[in-house]
């Protein structure tokens, strides 16, 4: 399905007094609006090929008709996202998931709607058809050298596809661990772990990143090699310069402190990138900002603070990725509302008063410090998201017009009820 861009400019122009009233009243008040709005504008966040079709649980799967049924479909989709929003030019391949056959057709059509290719994501959590070694004990950690050099040559494929549809980054997330004390050697298996990755490292160009993402638990859950931050970033260093940690918000023990992790790994300069979503749980794959939104903000206002003081590009120098899973709503329109989230994070962030804030730290006047960030973030900066993303081309409410165009009816009509979207 295309959308033309006549149906946004009619949108918008149908919103424009309204929303004209409430950008001027917010603006009114912010010092730095240009700046901020350029900053919006810029951002991109990638879309996970997963991400577009109904998850299910492992209890059930209730599909929502119209899901892409093709890596071709998928690209139309997050085409479709991008064009109404203008903050998703990027989609996240699986593999093997999402294998392109035609390198050359698959480019031109992400090119048609304006995406690149994101990070490409290695798959050794599950056997596949015609697999010769099971990753039922694990793939990189395993005790057979055949389990692990199977591993390795998957993601060295993994990167060859992605160098040929342009993708500059790979995510690695091992399943990797166990479920019973004793089952196996801690040490052994993260060396094991560690020389697997190797491996890939020497594969990826220079120009490359590896983002080795971490996760407290399951499907494991007594141990997990690469189980946080702390087991993430130690194999980032001894891996090199092109190795960084990624964090997926979901992927932390109840209650860590994710901004502090953030904080440290962006010192460091090992944070690479993020998988957006948010859980009341663990791994609850939730549109972000849905349960946690001051969290979403703490965890925005340390990375523009690292950000900036190591004079790092917003836009470009981390892998901005969502990871979420949807049983009950729309997939389109919870990533519309995903992205949405994270623009008002990352805008709220932008308008805290830091040198008002570095102050009241220094002088550990704690309840300033408190109230300078509260203020931002309970500043409604949502005309602010609009503004930028309607100067980008896109609508001034991405999920209104999504729901006025009755866009999954369309997509119901084009690929019918019951479809499976490839993926988890
Ligand atoms: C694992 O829970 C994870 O967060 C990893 O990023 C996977 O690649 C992704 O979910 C998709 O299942
Ligand atoms: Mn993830
Ligand atoms: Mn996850």
């Amino acid at each position: 399905m295309q959308l033309e861009k006549y149906k946004i400019d009619e949108f918008n122009y149908a919103q424009q007094a309204a929303h004209t009233r409430k950008f001027e009243f917010l603006a009114e008040g912010l010092s730095n609006v240009e700046d901020v709005l350029q900053k919006l504008v810029d951002f991109q966040i990638a879309i996970p090929s997963w991400a577009l079709g109904t998850g299910g649980t492992r209890f059930g799967r209730f599909s929502g008709g119209g899901e892409p049924r093709s890596l071709e479909e998928k690209i139309e989709d997050v085409g479709l996202l991008h064009s109404l929003n203008r903050s998703c030019g990027a989609i996240s391949l699986h593999i093997p998931w999402d294998i392109p056959q035609d390198y050359q057709a698959t480019k031109s059509l992400a090119a048609q709607y304006g995406l690149t290719f994101d990070a490409v994501n290695s798959n050794t959590f599950q056997d596949q058809a015609n697999q010769q070694k099971s990753y039922k004990f694990g793939s990189m950690q395993h005790t057979d050298k055949a389990v692990r050099q199977q591993a390795i040559d998957h993601n060295i494929e993994v990167i060859k596809h992605g160098i040929a549809l342009g993708s500059e980054s790979l995510t690695v997330w091992l399943a990797d661990g166990s479920s019973f004390p004793g089952q196996l050697n801690f040490r052994k298996a993260f060396q094991n772990t560690l020389e697997s990755l190797q491996e890939v490292y020497a594969a990826m160009p220079d120009n490359w990143k590896m983002y080795v993402e971490y996760k407290a638990f399951e499907p494991n859950f007594y141990s997990t090699t690469i189980g946080d931050w702390g087991q993430s970033l130690l194999l980032a260093n001894k891996l090199g310069d092109k190795a960084y940690t990624l964090v997926d918000l979901g992927h932390h023990l109840p209650n860590a402190n994710i901004e502090q992790i953030v904080s440290l790994l962006l010192m460091e300069g090992k944070l690479g990138g993020f998988h957006f979503n948010d859980s009341k749980y663990s791994d609850d794959d939730l549109t972000a900002g849905s349960i946690k939104p001051y969290q979403l903000f703490l965890i925005f206002n340390e990375l523009v603070e690292g950000m900036d003081a190591r004079g790092m590009n917003h836009a470009t120098d981390l892998g901005w990725m969502i990871d979420a899973s949807h049983n009950l709503k729309d997939p389109l329109e919870d990533l519309l509302q995903s992205v949405q989230a994270i623009m008002i994070a990352y805008a709220q962030s932008l308008i805290v008063d830091r040198t008002a804030l570095a102050e009241a730290q220094q002088n550990n006047d704690v309840a300033r410090a408190q109230e300078i960030l509260q203020d931002a973030f309970r500043t409604d900066v949502r005309a602010l998201v609009a503004e930028a993303q309607v100067r980008a081309g896109g609508a001034s409410n991405a999920l209104q017009l999504y729901r006025q165009l009755k866009v999954r009816e369309n997509l119901i009509q084009e690929r019918g009820l019951k479809t499976v979207s490839s993926g988890l």
